[in-house]
């Protein structure tokens, strides 16, 4: 079948098939100033170019003295062709809900772009409560484009469906590079609604269905539909190293000691597992691992997950997108429909719900910046003042599993940084939203325990042996200047542990 033909196949809705045009006439549809709503996560199912068509527009405008940046509201972090070449063209004012992108990164720690970091279960909610302010136009990727106007979504799910019911202007995107036998493996659940009347969200098992497998939309505002034919972005994961190996391990024994003493079931309760290398690796040793029939309950599928399914330890996998590498991401199209049974993506409001995530019991795997030894975490700030990524998931799934795991190697930077600090120097998770830290020294389960019994079982089990004999210094120290209070804390010298690292200089380069 010719490109063409197959195009004509994925925009099936003969009336619709008169709005496509070029990605430039659809960006000129865009005026400066305008909230805009775009699909993508994680590097999945993101516009690839309408972005790029409007990042030139806003060049040559700049480039004629004339102002023009946007605001731009997304599922989480996306790709190069969006946050990278709007970024890049001085044409984001402001940006939610997270953001990996490097230049867009630099733009925000340089003050030259507003961002505003939520949890990811909280933006359509309050998209739908009027806190964000209106949204003008939704930019959408799809699969493709139903008879009856409905839309097959791409590989991932995000806050589409809020953005297409809530945007004045569509601009949709539909991309021939997706595979289409992901039609029928999305679960948009059109069951939200503002309090009060908001009703139980009738998810019992990470499998459950309980939503239809299209986004609906509006055909009268459909301005402009785009044809594609681009990847995901789909960076590779790097191979993990002894550290990841060794956080893999201490957590997989963890695991298995709590089935053993009957805390968990012995295929476990549904995992969700973060995002980056860490968190990938742990998903690689659990293909080792004791575990059988287990399910996911999660944000991304990353090759890890791709590795538990064929392996037959994982039974099924529920998220919001894809997140995979570009040998995964060509494993997974080359056998769609067989993964298509066991996987389902959903809006993240419904993958990260509170709710949901409380009743199933999620087991919460996520990476981390640092921790102080109470077991605050930061998940998003290097030294307190810059931002990383963003909060992600995290939060959403810290407060409400049922375990909430914290891991990171013990030290940054080559050695230069100990990720456990006397006192975190920007708390994304209070204590009590962390029950046990683990990194390549050790792992420390911190149920139930006091501040005084977390501190010294994270500096015994945590941190790394060239930091631990200063860090016990410091506690013991601590422990006398406060008279032994609840959380003894010798406040300026607690902060100025970071400090000392930047005299040093290791930080310049961060
Ligand atoms: O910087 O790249 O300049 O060397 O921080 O650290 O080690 O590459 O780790 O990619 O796994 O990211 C927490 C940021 C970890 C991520 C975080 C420096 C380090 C490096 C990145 P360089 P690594 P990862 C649900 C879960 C929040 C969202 C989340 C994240 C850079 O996991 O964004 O959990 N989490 N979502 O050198 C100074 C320290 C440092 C440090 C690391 N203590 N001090 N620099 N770095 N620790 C999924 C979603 O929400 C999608």
């Amino acid at each position: 079948m010719g490109k063409e033909a197959d195009m004509h196949d994925r925009i099936a809705n003969a009336s619709l098939r008169t709005r496509i045009m070029s990605p430039e006439a659809a960006a000129a549809l865009i005026e400066s100033g305008v909230t805009i709503g775009m699909s993508g996560f994680t590097g999945a199912g993101y516009p690839k170019a309408v972005p790029l068509a409007l990042a030139a527009r806003i060049e040559a405008e700049h480039a004629a003295g004339r102002p023009f940046r946007v605001r731009i509201w997304t599922g989480a972090s996306t790709g190069p062709e969006l946050d990278g070449a709007l970024a890049k063209a001085d044409g984001i004012e402001f940006r939610l809900p997270y953001n990996s992108d490097p230049i867009a990164r630099e733009k925000i720690n340089r003050g030259q772009m507003d961002y505003f970091d939520m949890h990811l279960s909280q933006v359509a909610p309050m998209a739908w409560q009027g806190f964000l302010g209106p949204l003008d136009v939704a930019v959408v990727e799809v699969t493709g484009i139903r008879a009856d106007g409905s839309l097959i979504p791409s590989s991932s799910v995000g806050n589409n469906k809020t953005w297409l019911d809530r945007a004045g202007k569509i601009i949709l995107e539909v991309n021939r590079w997706q595979n289409a036998a992901l039609d029928g493996m999305h679960d948009i659940y059109y069951g939200t609604a503002l309090p009060p009347n908001r009703v139980p969200i009738p998810l019992i098992h990470a499998g459950d269905r309980i939503g239809e497998p299209y986004l609906r939309c509006d055909p009268g505002r459909i301005v402009a539909i785009v044809e594609t034919d681009s990847p995901d972005r789909n960076l590779p994961f790097d191979a993990p190293d002894d550290n990841a190996r060794a956080i893999a391990g201490h957590l997989i024994e963890f695991l298995r000691h709590e089935v053993a003493v009957g805390r968990l079931p012995a295929a476990l309760l549904p995992i969700q597992s973060g995002v980056g290398n860490i968190a990938n690796a742990v998903l690689g040793g659990l293909v080792n691992g004791p575990f059988s029939g287990m399910s996911a309950y999660t944000e991304v599928i990353q090759d890890g997950m791709l590795d538990l399914l064929d392996g037959g330890q994982l039974a099924f996998a529920s998220a919001t997108a894809f997140s995979l590498s570009p040998e995964a991401a060509a494993r997974i199209n080359a056998d769609m429909p067989r993964y298509r049974d066991r996987m389902i993506l959903r809006p993240q409001e419904i993958s990260n719900h509170p709710e949901v995530i409380r009743r199933l019991g999620c087991i919460a795997m996520n990476a981390m910046i640092e921790a102080d030894i109470y077991g605050n975490v930061n998940s998003t700030h290097i030294m307190g003042s810059r931002i990383q990524n963003g909060i992600g998931g995290s939060g959403d799934f810290a407060r409400n599993a049922y375990i909430s795991i914290f891991m990171a190697p013990s030290t940054a930077k080559g050695g230069k940084i100990s990720t456990i600090v006397p006192q975190a120097s920007h708390v994304d998770h209070i204590t009590q939203d962390v029950q046990v830290i683990v990194t390549e020294q050790g792992l420390a389960d911190l149920r139930g325990l006091s501040p005084k019994q977390r501190a010294r079982l994270i500096i015994d089990r945590c941190v790394h042996p060239d930091y631990r004999d200063a860090m016990a210094d410091y506690y013991a120290r601590a422990l006398k200047g406060a008279y032994g209070m609840q959380s003894p804390s010798l406040l300026a010298e607690a902060l100025s542990w970071h400090q000392r690292f930047v005299e040093r200089g290791t930080m310049r380069e961060g």
